[in-house]
């Protein structure tokens, strides 16, 4: 039987990375669209597995952005996928606030493009489609924990276009009858996560504390709630969604929540740092009474300020998931505990910032 054929949009990715390894550890064929400003993200895929499958022809990067439906339409046409995950997005909530009519057309202009070429070339009863919706949509939220059935209260450019793109998918299922699932994501992290995202920068920013290379982490709202997962379990769920007999969407998240602040403690401790957290509000600082054998750092020092810039015009306080029809109709539970998550992106970080040192 011949492979089958996954297209990925936003392979540079968190997750298109994870995505492509799990594909072609299926016996994939992996198509990934890349941008031309690509390549640092690339990178996220281990040098090796990603050398070997090119060399076999299991792994084809394409030109093509979300915002030139043209390159969409031709890459589609030539490689009429069975799988379309598309994950590409500008992704960055808060950055959505200073670019939101790009992240509209990126976001959801670019999905609809996306779903208008399947459309368009006669790939509806072909291609399975993907769409990466997310927590974000739930926003302010209405009910806890949050299921497929919670009402959307979106409360950010980002949320909106991802609001817009969701009900594109769905409606080219409902209109057309195209195989669209929507799985919406609460957060979930990595070693492999962009280094803007708090809990990445959480990991990476103690490391070069630890290292000498920076005094500080300036951080926004610590008190923020998010249900935190791990990309490598999400990316499997999103293979098992195109897998049903029939399209639907999902909720992925651990049930579990931790504030920022809970996360930068954990990941402190991991990293050898016991804390002591001082004043309130943009007064709050934490700071080092025993710092890791051989750091750079110093007992007494401040490990974590507050910075206003980073603080959002409004906000997502308390996001915590109930991934049940996933579990029931899926399979799919998460593997990766809180704890587990975080221990694994301090390792990495501290080995990235000692490796580089
Ligand atoms: P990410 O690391 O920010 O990756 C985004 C990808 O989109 C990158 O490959 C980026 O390419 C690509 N991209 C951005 N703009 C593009 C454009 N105009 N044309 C083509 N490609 C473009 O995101 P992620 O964390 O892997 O998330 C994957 C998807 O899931 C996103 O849609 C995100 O919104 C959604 N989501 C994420 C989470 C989460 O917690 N991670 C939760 C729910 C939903 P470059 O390398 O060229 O920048
Ligand atoms: O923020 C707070 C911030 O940017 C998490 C994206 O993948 O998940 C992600 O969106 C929380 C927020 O992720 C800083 O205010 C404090 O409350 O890591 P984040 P996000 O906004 O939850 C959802 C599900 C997506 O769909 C998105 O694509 O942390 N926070 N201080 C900070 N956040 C950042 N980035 N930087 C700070 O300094």
């Amino acid at each position: 039987m011949a492979a089958r054929t996954a297209l990925i949009t936003g392979i540079s990715g968190q997750d298109g990375a994870y995505l492509a390894e799990l594909l072609l550890a299926k016996g994939y064929r992996v198509h990934g669209l890349t941008r031309h400003v690509s390549g640092a993200g690339v990178a996220r895929l281990p040098g090796a597995a990603w050398r070997e499958a090119e060399i076999q022809g299991r792994l084809q990067l394409h030109l093509g952005d979300l915002l030139d439906g043209t390159s969409l339409t031709r890459l589609l046409e030539a490689v009429r996928p069975d799988e379309v995950y598309h994950l590409a997005a500008q992704s960055h909530v808060a950055v959505s606030f200073g670019v939101p009519e790009y992240t509209f057309d990126c976001n959801a202009l670019g999905t609809l493009r996306l779903l208008e070429a399947i459309r368009g070339l006669g790939l509806i009863g072909h291609t399975r489609f993907y769409q990466a919706s997310t927590s974000e949509l739930f926003g302010a939220v209405t009910e806890r924990p949050q299921r497929e059935s919670t009402p959307f209260r979106p409360r950010s450019p980002y949320a909106i276009s991802k609001l817009a793109a969701h009900w594109h998918a769905v409606n080219h299922r409902e209109a057309y009858g195209l195989f669209a699932c929507c799985g919406i994501l609460f957060n979930h992290e990595s070693p492999r996560r962009g280094e803007a995202f708090v809990s990445r920068k959480i990991s990476l920013g103690l490391a070069r504390i630890d290292a000498g290379l920076q005094d500080c982490l300036r951080l926004g709202n610590l008190e923020a709630r998010r249900d935190w997962g791990h990309a490598r379990d999400y990316v499997e769920a999103q293979w098992l969604m195109l897998q049903q007999p029939a399209p639907d969407d999902y909720v992925i998240a651990t049930g579990e929540q931790y504030s920022v602040r809970e996360f930068f403690q954990a990941a402190a401790e991991e990293a050898g740092f016991d804390l002591a957290w001082e004043g309130e509000g943009i007064d709050c600082v934490a700071r080092a009474t025993a710092v890791p054998s051989g750091s750079r750092a110093r007992a007494g020092q401040v490990l974590l300020r507050i910075d206003p810039a980073h603080l959002r015009p409004s906000e997502v306080p308390d996001l915590c998931g109930d991934a049940g029809k996933a579990r029931t109709q899926l399979g799919w539970q998460p593997r990766t505990d809180f704890r587990a998550l975080v221990r694994e992106m301090v390792a990495h970080d501290r080995a990235v910032v000692r490796g580089a040192g």
